[in-house]
C-alpha cells in the first residue's frame, strides 16, 4: 500500500524519522557532519526504504511537506549539536519538485530563522537532473539561496546525462562523487582515473569534492593519495538514528 493515502497517515503518525550518516574529513580526522536520510518506521522498523517511499512522495506532491518537515527536523538537530559539541554541518536532500516550488526559498527562510542553525551549517543536496531540468530561473534561485549563506552540493555527481558545461553555470560547493565509481576505485583503472580527474577538476574550480559509498580501507586510501579528504560511507558509518550519531561525535576522536 505504498499510496498517497498511506503516506498522509505515515505523516500524522509521525512514523518518518531522520537518520544521519557521518560525512568526515580523514586529513582533520574528524566527523565534520552529517547526512539527513529519510526513514519510514513503525516500531522501530523500517517498513519501506526511501527508495520504495520517496518516488511516491514526489508523485504525489507530498514530498513539498515531507521534505520542509525533514528540513526542519535536520535544522533543529544540527542547531542542538553545534552548541552543545562543535559545529557540524548537516545535508539535506532536495527534490525537484520541493525546489521549483514558489514557496521554497521563503519556507527555507522561515526555517533558519526559526531553528537558529547558522546557515553555513547547512547543505542543500540537488542532483544533476534537478538542476538541469529546473529552467532557466534554477540558477537564480541557486544564487539567492547561496546569498542566504546556505551551501549547496551536486549529489549522486556522474551519473546524470548532463554535460559538464552546466558545472560553470551552477553555483555548487560541493561534488558528492556517486559511489558507483567509488566502488571500483582501488582496482579497476578506468574509475581512479574518473574519480582523480573529478577531485583535479573541482579543486580546479574551488569546489569541495566529497567521496560517497566508501566502504574499505583501499577506497580510503587511493581516495586520500589523490587529494579527496571528504568521505561518506559504511567505512566511517551507517545512517543512523540521531541518540547515536550523537554518541560518536560526543567522543573524542
Ligand atoms: O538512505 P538511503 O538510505 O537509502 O537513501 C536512498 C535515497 O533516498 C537517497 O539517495 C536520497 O536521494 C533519497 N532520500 C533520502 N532522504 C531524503 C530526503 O529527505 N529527501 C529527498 N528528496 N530524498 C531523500
Ligand atoms: O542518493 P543519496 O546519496 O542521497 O543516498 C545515499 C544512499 O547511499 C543511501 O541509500 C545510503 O544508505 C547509501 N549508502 C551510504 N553509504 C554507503 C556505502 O558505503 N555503501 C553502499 N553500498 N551504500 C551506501
Ligand atoms: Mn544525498
Ligand atoms: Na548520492
Amino acid at each position: 500500500v505504498r499510496t498517497e493515502v498511506a503516506l498522509r497517515k505515515a505523516l500524522a503518525r509521525n512514523e518518518l524519522t531522520l537518520y544521519y550518516q557521518p560525512k568526515v574529513d580523514v586529513e582533520l580526522g574528524t566527523i565534520v557532519g552529517a547526512e539527513a536520510l529519510l526513514r519510514w518506521q513503525v516500531n522501530g522498523e523500517d517498513v519501506y526504504t526511501p527508495e520504495e517511499f520517496v518516488p511516491v512522495a514526489e508523485d504525489c506532491g507530498l514530498i513539498v511537506t515531507i521534505g520542509e518537515w525533514a528540513l526542519r527536523e535536520a535544522c533543529r538537530q544540527a542547531e542542538i549539536w553545534t552548541r552543545l559539541y562543535r559545529p557540524l554541518s548537516v545535508s539535506v536532500n532536495v527534490s525537484a519538485l520541493q525546489f521549483q516550488h514558489t514557496r521554497f526559498l521563503d519556507s527555507l527562510q522561515a526555517i533558519l530563522a526559526e531553528t537558529k542553525l547558522h546557515p553555513t551549517l547547512l547543505e542543500l543536496e540537488v542532483t544533476e537532473r534537478t538542476v538541469m531540468e529546473g529552467g532557466d530561473h534554477i540558477v537564480e534561485l541557486l544564487h539567492k539561496i547561496k546569498a542566504l549563506g546556505v551551501t549547496l552540493s551536486l549529489d549522486d555527481f556522474g551519473t546524470g546525462y548532463c554535460s559538464l558545461s552546466y558545472l560553470k553555470h551552477f553555483p555548487v560547493d560541493t561534488l558528492k562523487i556517486d559511489r558507483a565509481f567509488i566502488r571500483d576505485v582501488a582496482w579497476d583503472n578506468d574509475s581512479a582515473a574518473i574519480v582523480s580527474a573529478v577531485v583535479t577538476m573541482g579543486k580546479g574550480m574551488n569546489k569541495q569534492v566529497l567521496a560517497e559509498g566508501v566502504e574499505s580501507m583501499d577506497q580510503a586510501t587511493f581516495l586520500g593519495s589523490v587529494g579527496c579528504s571528504q568521505m561518506q560511507g559504511f567505512l566511517f558509518g551507517k545512517a543512523m538514528p540521531a541518540r547515536e550519531f550523537e554518541e560518536r561525535i560526543s567522543v573524542v576522536d
